[in-house]
Parts: C-alpha cells; sequence; structure tokens
C-alpha cells in the first residue's frame, strides 16, 4: 500500500489520465489529482513549470512519495501501480505469452487506439478553427477568394464519409451491429466498479452530474 498519496497530473477531458484512475479505484490507492489546462497559461500543460517534471507537456504524471518514482506515459504508469500495488494479483497473468499479449494490447492501444481517436476529435477542433477564423469574413484571406480557400475544399467535401456523415456508427445501435464483440467487450468492462466510480469522478469534475 501506497504510505502517502500518490501526486498525480491530470486533465479534466484528456483521456489518457483516465486510465490511471481507474487503477487507483481498482487498488484503493491513495492520490491527489491536479488537473493542468492544455496550453502553456499558468498551470497548463506547456508551462515551464510542468515541463520542469514533464518534457512533453503531456499528462498524466506522476510522482510517487513512496517510492520516489516519477513517471509519465499513461500506460506505464498503469503497469507500476500493478507492480506496486497490486497485491491481491488482480491484474496479474500467468506465462510469458500472457504477459507479453498484455504489453502487445498496451502497445496497440498507445500506438492506435488513442492517436487515431484523437484524430477524431481534430477534425471537429480543426472546423472550429476555421469557423472561427471567418467569423464576419467571406474569405480566409483578405476580402476574395484565395488559394488558402481551395485547398480546404476536397477534404470538407469529405467529411461526410471522415466523421460527420458517419451513418453506420454514429450511434450505439449501429456500433454495436457494425462491431458485436467490441460492443460486448466494452460494454462488460464498463460494468466494473472502478470503471464506474472513474466515470463519476470524471462527471464530477468536468460539471456533468
Ligand atoms: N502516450 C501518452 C499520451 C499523453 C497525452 O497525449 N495526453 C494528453 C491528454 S489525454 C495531453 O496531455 N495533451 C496535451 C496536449 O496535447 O497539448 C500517454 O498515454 O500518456
Amino acid at each position: 500500500m501506497a504510505n502517502s498519496a500518490i501526486d498525480f497530473y491530470s486533465h479534466r477531458d484528456g483521456p489518457n489520465p483516465w486510465k490511471n484512475v481507474i487503477l487507483f479505484e481498482e487498488l484503493q490507492i491513495p492520490y491527489n489529482a491536479t488537473y493542468l489546462t492544455f496550453g502553456g497559461a499558468s498551470g497548463g500543460v506547456e508551462h515551464e513549470d510542468f515541463l520542469k517534471k514533464n518534457p512533453a507537456g503531456r499528462v498524466p504524471w506522476i510522482k510517487d512519495p513512496t517510492t520516489g518514482i516519477e513517471l509519465t506515459e499513461s500506460n506505464l504508469i498503469s503497469e507500476y501501480l500493478v507492480d506496486h500495488y497490486d497485491t491481491k494479483g488482480i491484474f496479474s497473468v500467468e506465462g510469458e505469452q500472457n504477459k507479453l499479449l498484455v504489453k502487445q494490447w498496451l502497445g496497440f492501444q498507445a500506438a492506435s487506439q488513442g492517436p487515431f481517436f484523437a484524430q477524431a476529435t481534430l477534425v471537429k477542433r480543426t472546423i472550429t478553427t476555421v469557423d472561427r477564423a471567418l467569423r464576419g469574413k467571406e474569405y480566409l484571406v483578405g476580402d476574395k477568394i484565395t488559394l488558402a480557400d481551395l485547398a480546404y475544399i476536397p477534404w470538407d467535401l469529405a467529411l461526410d464519409t471522415i466523421l460527420l456523415g458517419d451513418a453506420e456508427a454514429a450511434t450505439a445501435k449501429e456500433r454495436k451491429k457494425l462491431w458485436p464483440d467490441w460492443f460486448a467487450w466494452h460494454n462488460r468492462v464498463l460494468q466494473r466498479p472502478s470503471v464506474q466510480k472513474m466515470i463519476a469522478i470524471q462527471k464530477k469534475v468536468q460539471g456533468k452530474e
């Protein structure tokens, strides 16, 4: 058991730190969360105060006063928490093959699920940026059409298939039909009390209770 609470740097909306919250709840590890903002303002992930801790300017980041360990990368933090605090072996697996498979799927999560899902969010953010830039204007530059406006058209035309008009996967019902095993697995994991607790904490800090 951790002697003192782990210092945990997080973000209210960014999904990665919330993986670690599930582990804090599973293993009953005390922690103190500091919620940073995105960007370089005071209290931000890119402010010099935090860059001294994590030069990558990303959360999560922890300091465990019990061991003195400082660490970033959410999946590595989860592995650290299990190595040190999973005394009942809730998450232990037998044999080299299974141990490696856990690492394989953690690697796939970090290299594929996280970044590609994040891109989907960035699509909307990009549209918001351009929308903002066009407020009160007819074109991006000056008061006439330029190459800049034209360059956006082909990708914007593809939006129906990229994201917004994803008629096949827009609702849970459709996703269940497309990916039944993924859907069942997702809902299965969702039932764990630690995950429900994480969701409750997340809603609270996001002001969505
Ligand atoms: N591979 C890292 C990714 C960390 C990451 O991208 N965190 C996001 C929040 S979910 C972040 O801090 N973003 C800050 C930014 O993009 O400026 C991990 O799994 O911990």
